[in-house]
């Protein structure tokens, strides 16, 4: 299949299912509407696509890796909708619609990531694999979520702000903050499909440099990208005294350097067949426009 229909077609099993997670949730007050604004709005589901893909790559099927995929993007969305948050970030927008607490208020917009945080886990225990596969499962999100990744990217990254950080500083927060999670999908995928070690390691370095493409390349959108397919507007990074790869390193040298990292996270998977599929996706997050 071509990686434009498989990607869309992997988009629409995981829009399904994140829908029926959803409609489980109970409607205490603004929870449930608010929890499904900020999961059902939108997002391209990369992380979770590339659950899948790993997954199939290692001979696993598909609806094993499926509840993994899920728990990896609700998780995802609660740290999109604190990060926009009056405490943190301060955004308005984010996927082209206003932030969740500009449409259900801070005390909710919290409780939904609350939510969708712990609901992430029942959906990963709950998966249809043998118990051992699950507790690495369920290690390995916790891990990357938490104080030792994307948490302790964040508060790094809220440190930073108004400082000029060196490439290597920027690049530590990065990797935290977003590549640790683009690593636990890569690496969920190959749990589901009961890899070997070395296959998940594998996967593994393949995610870690395609997150640091897609954390460079985020960064040159926010400075050339066009704002109503960005779904935010442009430049937030410079107004909120971010030190980023696109200021430290011009326009023309990130462009290079998703290339090369794409390149890179490629090598990785020379020697698997069936590659084909996650080489075509890089290709795509390294020319992403939104
Ligand atoms: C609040 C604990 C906590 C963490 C927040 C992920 C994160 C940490 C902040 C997001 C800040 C940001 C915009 C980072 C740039 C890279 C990134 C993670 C972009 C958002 O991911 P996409 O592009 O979003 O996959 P969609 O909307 O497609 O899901």
């Amino acid at each position: 299949m071509e990686i434009t229909s498989q990607l869309r077609a992997d988009q629409t099993r995981i829009e399904e299912a994140l829908a029926a997670y959803a409609a489980r949730w109970p409607a205490y007050g603004a929870l449930r509407d608010a929890m499904s604004y900020s999961l059902l709005s939108g997002g391209k589901r990369i992380r979770p696509a590339l659950t899948l893909a790993v997954c199939r790559l290692f001979g696993g099927r598909e609806e094993d890796a499926l509840p993994f995929a899920c728990a990896l993007e609700m998780v995802h969305t609660y740290s999109l909708i604190h990060d926009d948050l009056p405490c943190m970030d301060d955004d308005d927008f984010r996927r082209g619609r206003p932030t969740n607490h500009k449409v259900f208020g801070e005390a909710n917009a919290v409780l939904a990531g609350d939510g969708l945080l712990t609901a992430a886990f029942a959906v990963l225990a709950e998966a249809p694999l043998p118990p051992e596969r699950i507790c690495q499962g369920v290690t390995t999100l916790a891990q990357a979520a938490g104080p030792a990744g994307m948490v302790g990217g964040q508060v790094l990254d809220l440190l930073g702000e108004g400082q000029s950080l060196t490439e290597e500083e920027i690049t530590r927060i990065e990797n935290l903050k977003t590549g640790c999670m683009i690593e636990a999908a890569a690496r969920l995928g190959a749990i589901a499909a009961g890899s070997t070690p070395q296959e998940e390691a594998a996967a593994a370095d393949y995610a870690r440099k395609l997150g640091l493409a897609f954390q460079v390349r985020d960064d040159l959108l926010d400075v050339v990208g066009d704002e109503a397919e960005f779904g935010k507007p442009i430049g937030s990074d410079l107004a909120n005294g971010k030190s980023t790869f696109a200021a430290l390193k011009g326009v023309a040298a990130c462009e290079a350097w998703v290339d090369e990292l794409t390149q890179e996270a490629i090598a990785y998977l020379n020697p698997f067949p069936g590659k084909e599929y996650l080489c075509g996706l890089a290709h795509v997050l390294a020319g992403r426009t939104k």
